[in-house]
């Protein structure tokens, strides 16, 4: 049996949280991207637990990654992860501190081998091959993902870095 055939671009979104229950918050953004129209859920990463990266004045997260494919296109894939974050409770008012906390963060990381230097939506993440938080789960889900940037897939993104200040806990 055949089932329907997957849609057509492969996107890797990273899932955090540091406000509220935040395993829960992750949860059930995931769940809500994997009920999006076009989208399947086709991996998902373990859940860890992050010390605060660029903003430290503030509680540790639960962060991990997924793996979609998708016939949204890139800004529709993001207008929707916004809409999803919304619905967690994320507002203008509480995302007044930049990189501070928030009840529901989805940031497209890669999306096909897009790349975008656009301000609403900058492709791949630009920040992402500084962060464990980030690589670590990548690496759960699809080790050899290609940066297509730096032309490195994310264990070696992962390998290269110094983060020991990073700490990352398996939940
Ligand atoms: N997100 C940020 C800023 N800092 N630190 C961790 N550990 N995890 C995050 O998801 C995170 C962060 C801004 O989006
Ligand atoms: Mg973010
Ligand atoms: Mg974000």
């Amino acid at each position: 049996m055949t089932g329907p055939p997957l849609p057509a671009h492969t996107a890797f979104i990273s899932v955090g949280s540091n406000l509220g229950d935040k395993l829960a918050c992750c949860q059930h953004g995931i769940a809500q991207v994997a009920e999006l129209p076009r989208t399947r859920l086709l991996a998902q990463s373990l859940f860890y637990r992050t010390a605060p990266v660029d903003y430290l004045d503030q509680d540790w997260f639960v962060n991990a990654a997924i793996k979609v494919a998708t016939g949204l296109e890139p800004k529709e894939l993001l207008a929707a992860l916004q809409a999803i974050q919304r619905r967690a409770g994320r507002t203008a008012d509480s995302d007044q501190i930049r990189f501070g906390p928030r009840t529901l963060d989805l940031d497209i990381i890669f999306y096909d081998d897009c790349i975008s230097d656009e301000p609403e939506l900058t492709l791949p993440h630009p920040r992402m091959h500084k962060r464990r938080f980030v690589l670590q789960p990548l690496c759960d889900i699809d080790p050899k993902a290609l940066h297509p940037v730096l032309r490195l897939p994310v264990d070696r993104l992962l390998a290269e870095l110094d983060a020991t200040d990073q700490d990352i806990v398996p939940l």
